[in-house]
């Protein structure tokens, strides 16, 4: 990304609409956006941006993460950790955008790394069979991650009728044992976390509350501009 955004700034000096007092503004203030936000992430580590965060800074280095859609691919574009960790990086847009997103993570899953999904709730529904290929990777390291917020909250943002988001109390235990995975269920990202060998799955529960508290927070951070 770092290599990507300096090709993207020698190019854009180089023509004739370019202001470089203008750029310098933009990027001063871009960074401090960043600093300021890396501060409502950790205040709100229950929030769902603040969950991504932290798992961002677990996950073990150099590990393939899986990014499923719909949320979890844009929290992580704004909260992730900036610093480069080593990671693989892999997302599918699929045939429609939710559909096979376990399968597919599967299917890049690799012996010589651990592989991270990160997935909504709903993506992971609509995938329910798609862990019985585990028993066929037995060598390979694989936690499946949910964040399980009760429905399709990316368009809690969008429209004012629940219907839309498709809520449910599904819990994600019953299908971690149809698959043999074991199984954790989080509310917040736990301090130590090692790799991990074997089929494991994690139920991550983000509050509420706090998810709101947090985009309210970003918001007036973004106005101050
Ligand atoms: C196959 C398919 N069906 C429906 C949709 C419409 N859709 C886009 S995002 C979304 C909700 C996803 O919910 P979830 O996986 O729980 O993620 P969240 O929005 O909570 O992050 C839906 C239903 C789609 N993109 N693809």
């Amino acid at each position: 990304m770092d290599r990507l955004c300096e090709l993207v700034y020698a190019e854009a000096r180089k023509t004739s609409a370019w202001n470089e007092r203008a750029a310098q503004r933009w990027i001063e203030w871009d960074r401090k956006i960043h600093a300021e936000l890396q501060t409502i992430l950790m205040d709100e580590p229950q929030s769902e941006p603040g969950m991504i965060a932290a798992l961002s800074r677990r996950i073990p280095k150099q590990s393939q993460v899986y990014l499923g859609n719909s949320l979890p691919i844009r929290e992580w574009d704004l909260a992730a950790v900036a610093k480069a960790q080593g990671f693989e990086i892999w997302a599918s847009r699929g045939l429609n955008g939710i559909d096979g997103q376990v399968s597919t993570f599967l299917g890049f899953a690799r012996p010589d790394t651990d592989n991270w999904a990160i997935l909504g709730d709903l993506t992971a529904l609509y995938d329910l069979p798609g862990p019985w290929i585990l028993s066929q990777m037995k060598d390979i390291s694989i936690t499946i991650g949910i964040i399980n917020n009760g429905g399709g909250k990316i368009f809690s943002r969008m429209f004012s009728q629940k219907e839309f988001q498709n809520q449910h109390p599904v819990r994600f235990k019953a299908w971690a044992d149809l698959w043999g995975l074991e199984f954790e269920s989080w509310d917040r990202v736990p301090q130590g976390m090692s790799t991990h060998p074997g089929h494991r799955m994690i139920e991550m529960v983000p509050q509420e509350e706090a998810t709101q508290r947090f985009w309210k927070k970003y918001q007036e951070l973004l106005q101050k501009r």
